[in-house]
């Protein structure tokens, strides 16, 4: 037995930031190391991701998971004791096949990836380094660019308006702290600008305000505005950031804008955002259609990804062979990276390869129900992914990745430095 023989594993309910249930897993290695982890949920998810064991029944709304805490205990724990945490490939493959089935339903996505994440965190801490360097090995990777919510509709608002994400990204910021800071100055602003308006009615599930508006173009136009009243240039300085998820209002030449009132087809879909990109600094738009629409996704490409990044995450799930079969499409140009949606880390790595093989771009992901674990900012600098996604820069649960990413940022020799320019569509 080695300092980094997995001992034991320990499972328990914790909650998310929706006030549900979910699983943390501790792993604890010979040598007295230990890694703790903590899986978080989606609410718009694609139907490819790894599914959640939960119990059902009428507590918690059904979302209780002492089923998935027993197979951590019970299966998970008896498979992974002996193994060594360094290898983590090995540990993931022996959790794949311990569950054996493709959506990971029988032990859970949940129970699987807070347990992979907690030994990858245990290997870590068994160097005596942080989970990012441990990753990274010699590379010297620089922050992720910060892709930051403003405005939370869709899923996260009760469909208050039909598009889910509006997110800013400082594309002409220096360095990570100073993308932070552009970033609460427009977040206050577009607040403050609500509050005038009396459309300002709390926040939504990953912390960015209530979207009380009209419709979508007005989201988009205050979104703006807040940008000018934090004294920053609209495009120049600071971008918008799209996440559609067609997939919860739609599919294949249906789609369904309750907000504005219209059903479109795809070329519709695909005019409307064009419009949109024409009259907004938008560089990046995610899931601008259904999970099941890879033609249509292929021609708003075609159309727009030369200077915009298209980004799958329903289509493409974290998972290797869907960013395979869309690269050869010719669907999207950058992937979103969940670990909970491929259910191990490897997994999720193999998809970023995939990406990287493809000329995507990627983006590390945290999901609407989340915790304080900070497991994917050290993916998104370890991996150095080149952006990371984790909601609002209000609420705990966002800002303790935030925040994580600042305490790194200080211990790289390049600081907060960020990717250049030219690696995006947008600086292209
Ligand atoms: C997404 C995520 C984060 P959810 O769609 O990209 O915004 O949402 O975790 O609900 O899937
Ligand atoms: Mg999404």
């Amino acid at each position: 037995m080695s300092a980094t023989t997995i001992l034991s594993v320990h499972g328990r309910r914790v909650w998310d930031s929706r006030a549900r249930p979910t699983v943390e897993v501790e792993v604890a290695l010979a040598g007295g190391a230990r890694g703790r982890a903590i899986a978080p949920a989606g609410a718009s998810r694609g139907s490819g991701e790894a599914a959640d064991l939960r119990d059902g029944g009428d507590a918690f709304g059904g979302y209780g998971v002492d089923r998935a805490v027993a197979a951590v205990n019970g299966e998970i724990a008896a498979a992974l004791a002996g193994l060594d945490a360094r290898d983590r490939e090995g540990a993931d493959r022996r959790l794949i096949g311990l569950d054996g089935t493709a959506d990971k339903s029988r032990l859970g996505g949940n129970a699987l990836v807070a347990a992979s994440m907690a030994v990858a965190h245990a290997a870590a801490a068994a160097e005596g380094v942080p989970l990012w360097r441990h990753l990274a090995g010699d590379a010297e990777p620089v922050m992720p660019l910060p892709e930051i919510q403003i405005f939370g509709g869709g899923a996260h608002a009760a469909r208050r308006v039909d598009i889910q994400d509006f997110m800013v990204v400082a594309v002409g910021a220096s360095d990570y702290g100073e993308a932070l800071d552009w970033t609460a100055e427009v977040y206050r602003a577009a607040g403050a600008i609500m509050a005038e308006r009396g459309l300002l009615a709390g926040t939504a599930d990953e912390g960015g305000f209530w979207p009380a508006f009209d419709g979508n173009g007005q989201a988009l136009e205050t979104l703006v505005e807040a940008i000018e009243r934090a004294g920053l240039t609209p495009g120049g300085q600071v971008a918008i950031s799209l996440d559609v998820a067609a997939s919860e209002f739609g599919a294949r030449d249906r789609y369904r804008l309750a907000r504005d009132g219209k059903t479109l087809d795809t070329e519709g879909m695909c005019e409307l955002l064009g419009g949109w990109i024409e009259r907004f600094p938008i560089v990046s738009v995610e899931d601008p259609l259904a999970e099941d629409d890879l033609d249509g996704l292929a021609a708003f490409t075609r159309a727009y990804g030369a200077r915009v990044q298209i980004v799958g995450d329903d289509a493409l799930v974290s998972d290797a062979a869907r960013v395979n079969r869309a690269a050869a499409a010719g669907a999207c140009n950058a992937v979103l990276l969940k670990p909970n949606q491929a259910g191990t880390l490897t997994e999720c790595g193999d998809a970023l390869e995939a990406a990287r093989a493809a000329g995507y771009g990627a983006i590390v992901s945290a999901r609407s129900g989340e915790t304080e674990d900070v497991t994917v900012v050290h993916l998104a600098v370890g991996w150095g992914a080149g952006q990371i996604k984790v909601g609002s820069i209000a609420h705990g649960e966002r800002t303790a990745k935030w925040n994580e990413g600042l305490r790194i940022a200080e211990t790289l020799p390049h600081g907060g430095r960020l990717p250049p320019r030219s690696a995006f569509p947008w600086g292209a």
